[in-house]
């Protein structure tokens, strides 16, 4: 018999067999929203990943970074509500502030649902550490890209020394998040910022549940992104966190170098507590997020995971890292947005 499931998938499958992958991809989410399936949603991100071969081929770079003025002159980091985003408003923190701090991104209803899809996915993580290749069910598919990307074990085992999990690695929560920031009108809003569609990093997308006494080490993301490409990351937190539960510590300053690299030996690019201290120390920020708060930056700012031993609790967070397709760092992977 066929399920209705399957009618689906072959009516999506014909749309992306003509080249119509984005008709295809929006079938499946409409889908998808009224009635979650595992196999529709591991059939997006396949898709999505195989949509960016064709934005990437096609896209051309606009002007950058287009002329942003200062609108906040306080110093602090940035701040508005989801209401209030817009592509300008980005631009003029950015370049301006380092960072851009966005109340209510995710609301509390999906965010609770993430969390609950984190978990799972942390579980299904663990069980395929311990016994390498198992199929432990929808909750943790490890994503398999196109041959062309050498991709596995060691990005796996990377996103597990940062307490993550790699976002793609759960069809359920790509969906989740792709959704929650589409009905928030980030789809729309960063396409304008880049002045072109926005694709997103298989391996920089990662799951976060962080512990207190979680390890903290300052550096730039450009320093493995490269200087040059144009970034966005939407780090949104889905439990509050910045008193008792690590945050981000974020320079509220705009760099236009990378900083020098050199110990503690946590990543190959970290910063030591010295180099970071020899910048203007009173611009260090750790935003308290409540559930849902998102932290917009690029891979200029200097920032590290904001932790002390004062904390006890745990923090659930999605780093996700957009970029303008024309500029786009190839060994990460690309998805289309
Ligand atoms: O979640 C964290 O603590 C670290 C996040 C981070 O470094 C990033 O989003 O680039
Ligand atoms: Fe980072």
């Amino acid at each position: 018999m066929t399920d209705t499931i399957d009618v689906l998938l072959d009516e999506a499958q014909s749309l992306a067999g003509g080249g119509r992958l984005e008709e295809a991809i929006d079938l499946l989410a409409d889908a998808n929203r009224s009635a979650p399936d595992h196999r529709v949603e591991q059939r997006i991100l396949e898709l999505r990943h195989v949509a960016a071969d064709g934005v990437l081929a096609a896209a051309t770079p606009a002007p950058w970074p287009r002329p942003a003025p200062d609108r906040f002159p306080s110093g602090e980091i940035p701040e508005v509500a989801v209401d209030d985003l817009d592509s300008d408003t980005i631009a003029s923190a950015l370049q301006n502030h380092g960072s851009l701090l966005v109340r209510g991104l995710v609301d509390p209803e999906r965010a609770a649902a993430l969390r609950d899809t984190i978990d799972r996915a942390f579980d299904g993580a663990a069980r395929v550490r311990e016994e390498p290749g198992a199929d432990v069910g929808p909750d943790l598919v490890p994503f398999q890209p196109a041959e062309k990307y050498p991709f596995g074990i060691y990005e796996r085992a990377f996103a597990n020394f940062g307490s993550g999990v790699l976002g793609v690695d759960s069809p359920r929560a790509m969906f989740q998040m792709t959704d929650a920031l589409e009905a928030a009108g980030v789809r729309s809003i960063f396409t304008e910022y880049f002045d072109e569609r926005p694709v997103f990093s298989v391996k920089k997308t990662t799951l976060r549940r962080t512990e207190p006494g979680s390890l903290a080490g300052w550096h730039q993301d450009g320093a493995f992104l490269g200087t040059e490409t144009r970034a966005l990351n939407v780090w949104t937190a889905l439990s509050p966190c910045g008193v008792e539960a690590p945050s981000l510590d974020v320079f509220a300053d705009s760099f236009d170098h990378l900083v020098p690299t050199g110990g503690p030996e946590i990543y190959d690019w970290s910063v030591s507590d010295e180099t970071a201290e020899s910048y203007d120390t009173s611009k260090i920020v750790r935003p308290v997020f409540d559930t849902g708060d998102a932290l917009l930056f690029d891979h200029m700012t200097l920032h590290r995971t904001g932790v002390d031993p004062s904390m006890t609790k745990t923090r659930y967070a999605i780093e996700m890292w957009f970029f303008a397709p024309s500029t786009y760092p190839m060994e990460q992977i690309p998805i289309c947005f």
